[in-house]
């Protein structure tokens, strides 16, 4: 019996062309191997070869693997039974302590770690006023959006990159609705609820998709 084979979209930035690459990455458990097939052009790009630096618990949303050089970032599955299989796997979300909390780190990150949360990556940062209109650029047009700036940049903030079995939603839910009175009366024991004063000062942001999750990058790679 062939065995499992999981299947991933992943993403090689070609520096020298300047272009993304997408490729068709599958992954054979068995014997360890990869195969990857070209998506625009499908033909095969690497013929199935043994690698041994390449671990199924690698192969997940939001990682980066580097194999022969090129460091391959896994976008999205790309069959069912990769979704169905994994979908329960390792994910990364972007978390921010918004300046409101910035006092009660030792707890937040006690409660981080209990949750299982894994710490990848953290950085705290005092964002000008150009950097957190674009993190929230999407909300540029409503009537919130200058308090929600004035808030941001008021004080340092600290993101962090999380990691864990569905980060995204895991988090999400642990930081409770946006507005922080709505967090009080429906998930009283949400970091909002706990740690939030209002609509616009609720203690926490966390992504609310695998894509933006990326965004991540805006905090550890574009901001210095
Ligand atoms: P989210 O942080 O729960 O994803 P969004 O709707 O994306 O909520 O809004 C981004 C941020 O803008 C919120 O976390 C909050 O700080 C602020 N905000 C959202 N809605 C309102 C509002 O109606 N009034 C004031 N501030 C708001
Ligand atoms: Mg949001």
């Amino acid at each position: 019996m062939e065995g499992e084979r999981y299947a991933f979209l992943v993403e090689w930035y070609d520096s020298l062309a300047g272009i993304v690459r997408r490729y068709n990455f599958l992954f054979y458990p068995k014997d360890n191997s990869v195969e990857m097939i070209d998506v625009k052009n499908k033909r095969i790009f690497l013929k199935r070869t043994k690698e041994e630096s390449i671990r199924l618990d690698q192969c997940y949303i939001g990682s980066s693997v580097n194999l022969h050089g090129r460091q391959l970032k896994f976008v999205e599955y790309s069959d069912t039974f990769t979704k169905i299989k994994l979908s329960m796997a390792k994910e990364k979300t972007l978390a921010i302590f918004k300046p409101d909390i910035m006092k009660k780190m030792p707890l937040l990150l006690e409660i981080l770690c209990t949750e299982g949360f894994q710490i990848c990556d953290m950085k705290t940062v005092v964002l000008s006023k150009s950097a957190a209109e674009g993190f929230y650029r999407e909300h540029s047009a409503k009537p919130f959006f200058r308090t929600l700036i004035s808030f941001m940049t008021e004080g340092p903030i600290m993101a962090l990159s999380l990691l864990a079995d569905n980060a995204v939603s895991r988090w999400r839910a642990l930081i409770g609705p946006t507005n922080s009175a709505d967090a009080r009366s429906q998930a009283p024991d949400s970091l909002r609820a706990r740690f939030g004063t209002d609509q616009t000062r609720n203690a926490c942001h966390g992504s609310d998709s695998v894509a933006s999750a990326e965004r991540v990058e805006y905090f550890f790679k574009i901001l210095q």
